[in-house]
């Protein structure tokens, strides 16, 4: 009995001194390190505990009666895509479970038909929202345990699958989403599906649940001998995130993540995609009082061939795996990996494990980021409608009924939907003769097209953070519609008002809006309160700087008229906020701005 306890502990003991690993074409080249008796830490432990994943999710799920999942569940559903979740809002009169379901949708892309299985499945099963997050896919919010199965089996009908949308597993690969931007953009959507396809866990536990409504049939020993071909039994030390961009837009926040491809074209034929530019170790959740947590933006590390993207990503995935601390979870990000070894080690790793060695970067810059609005016209001649949607919450909202709209012109005009990293949403591969009657049905729903909000929102962003989130410490998606409308009415009152700037907000230092690449960034410390962060730059290229601690939600405006007056008055020619407060409201440090080559 004692020594079934504890037999996922010898089971990692032994893995650690022994373990050897392959590179990805298959040689041996290294060895785990080994890790002290004390350095186990609980979520290692759970999945050696049952490295297929599964738990006893399929158990649970079987009985009508639990309301919720175990301890070590909590932990092996996140893989799966869920989170346990209460309402905080309904805390002091008892804790109610509710599950936020995430989806895994490469590049933002969604088919017509899913996005109206998705839309039926936010009303039967979840809050009757559709929330776009930050990293281009789809949330359900406040399901049940009991629409929880129905859900999950409705989504994996309509071919979408929310298997390693969470968990210490590479996450939802993110792509440039607008089809006009560049001609290559085909062909970086097809790399970023190439990738995540290829990083994806092979267990076969979320297709026995979800589809098939049962638990994994396998015997105790043979759940605890299954081993990842990429992962092994232990997973990654923390989760993994890789991005996709196309310079000189960067809009999916390429230094934000722990792996970055910047697309470059050949000179001479700019619809020919010579291959990328790989950045790692960027990263930004932080703790308040923490200093040895930080956010980080990515180091270039070289240029790959475009066909080694793959090979690329899974060396880089697995020195992290090696790498990785394994014994702290706030130190285990790929981050600090580059930070404490340096890019040149680090680089050493992942050519020895890729089997071949990474070029010297091309030279690129990123000059901006940000999602396009309105009508534009398709590299292939149809046409996309960029729509902004408020914290990325599709919801029907008095007079403004986004979701009724979305749904009425997706079921008529069938609009390929693609999501943007900063929680906007395109409707794509329009014909020219359709325009008009989308803009109707729009408008008939309170959905402008022209000119839909004040410049100074196009580019803000805000986590969801209370009532779901359970580590939330301030308000974010709730209120900052009231800031953007006082933010609003101070750019009128300094005839800014046709001025763009980046603005984002969180409810805690994870920073899951990415508030810290941006120009005006709010963190939340305690209820009320926020630091607020300056400095981002326009091609979101270096991580911002604090400027101010524990601001009260009231007095954020006040804190930032004298700034934006500045600015109005100081700035150079062409000189963003951002690059203004780096440059003249906060203290002269080296110059953090990196350069994509
Ligand atoms: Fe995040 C945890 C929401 C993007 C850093 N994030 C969470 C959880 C799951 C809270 C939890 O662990 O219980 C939040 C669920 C709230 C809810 O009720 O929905 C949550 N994160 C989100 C989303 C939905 C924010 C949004 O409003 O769009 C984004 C979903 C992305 C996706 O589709 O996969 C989201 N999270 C991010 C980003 C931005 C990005 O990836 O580009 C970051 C910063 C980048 C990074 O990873 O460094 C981010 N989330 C975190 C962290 C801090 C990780 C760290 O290294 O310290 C946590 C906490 C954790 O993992 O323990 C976290
Ligand atoms: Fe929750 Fe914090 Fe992420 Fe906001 S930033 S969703 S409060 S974890």
């Amino acid at each position: 009995m004692k020594l079934c306890r504890h037999l996922p502990f010898y089971v990692y003991q032994i893995s650690n001194l022994l373990l050897t690993v392959c590179n990805v074409n298959g040689q041996l080249t290294h060895s785990h390190r080994p890790m002290s008796t004390e350095a186990i830490i609980k979520e290692e432990q759970i999945k050696l505990s049952d490295p297929t994943l599964g738990g006893t999710i399929g158990e649970t799920m079987a009985l009508p009666e639990a309301d919720r999942f175990s301890a070590d569940d909590e932990k092996f559903i996140k893989f799966h895509g869920i989170y346990q979740q209460d309402d905080r809002d309904l805390r002091k009169t008892g804790k109610k479970y509710i599950f936020m379901i995430r989806a895994r949708i490469t590049g933002g892309i969604v088919p017509a038909e899913q996005y109206l299985a998705f839309d039926e499945l936010a009303d039967r099963h979840a809050n009757g929202t559709l929330r776009i997050t930050s990293r281009q896919t789809f949330q359900w919010h406040g399901v049940v345990k009991s629409g929880l199965g129905p859900l999950m089996k409705g989504l994996n009908e309509a071919l979408v699958s929310t298997i390693a949308a969470c968990g210490d597993v590479n996450r939802n690969v993110l792509a440039p989403p607008t089809p006009s931007t560049s001609p290559l953009a085909d062909l970086v959507q097809a790399d970023a599906r190439r990738v995540s396809d290829a990083l994806l866990p092979q267990t076969q536990a979320y297709h026995e649940i979800w589809v098939n409504g049962g638990p994994l049939k396998l015997a105790p020993e043979q759940k605890l001998a299954f081993e990842d071909p990429l992962y092994g039994r232990r997973y990654l030390p923390r989760k993994f995130k890789v991005a996709f961009a196309i310079p000189p837009l960067n809009d999916t926040d390429l230094f934000a993540n722990c792996l970055g491809f910047a697309a470059i074209a050949d000179p001479a034929n700019p619809a020919r995609l010579l291959g990328y530019n790989v950045l790692c170790g960027g990263g930004l959740g932080m703790s308040h009082g923490n200093e040895a947590t930080f956010p980080r933006a990515a180091d270039v590390l070289g240029f790959i061939p475009a066909d080694r993207v793959v090979e690329t990503a899974k060396a880089v995935m697995i020195a992290f795996r090696d790498h990785g601390d394994r014994t702290n979870r706030k130190h285990a990000r790929l981050k600090y990996v580059l930070a404490d070894r340096g890019p040149d080690w680090f680089r050493a790793e992942v050519e020895q494990r890729a089997g071949f060695r990474l070029e010297p970067a091309r030279p690129v810059t990123f000059t901006r980021q940000g999602d396009l609005f309105g009508w534009h016209r398709q590299s292939d001649g149809r046409w996309f409608l960029g729509l902004y949607v408020e914290t990325g919450r599709i919801k029907d909202d008095g007079t403004r009924r986004l979701k009724s709209a979305l749904g009425e012109v997706v079921r008529e005009f069938r609009p390929e939907v693609r999501l943007t990293t900063s929680q906007n949403l395109l409707l794509a591969g329009v014909r020219d003769d359709q325009r008009a009657a989308i803009n109707q049905r729009l408008a008939a729903h309170g959905v402008v097209v022209d000119r839909q909000v004040a410049a100074v929102r196009l580019n803000s962003m805000a986590c969801v953070s209370l009532p779901t989130c359970g580590l939330a410490l301030a308000e974010s998606e709730r209120v900052f519609p009231q800031l953007l409308d006082r933010l609003e009415g101070l750019f009128a009152e300094l005839g800014l008002g046709d001025e763009e700037i980046i603005v984002r907000m969180t409810g805690c230092p994870n920073g899951c809006a990415r508030p810290y690449m941006a120009e005006i960034g709010l963190v939340g410390r305690a209820p009320g309160k926020y630091n607020l962060h300056l400095g981002g730059g326009p091609g979101s290229t270096r991580v911002n700087r604090i400027f101010r601690e524990s601001v009260k939600f009231d007095d954020i405006i006040a804190e930032l008229r004298p700034l934006l007056a500045r600015w109005k008055q100081e700035r150079l020619p062409g000189e963003s906020f951002g690059a203004f407060a780096d440059r003249a409201v906060l203290p002269p440090v080296p110059d953090t701005t990196k350069s994509a080559a």
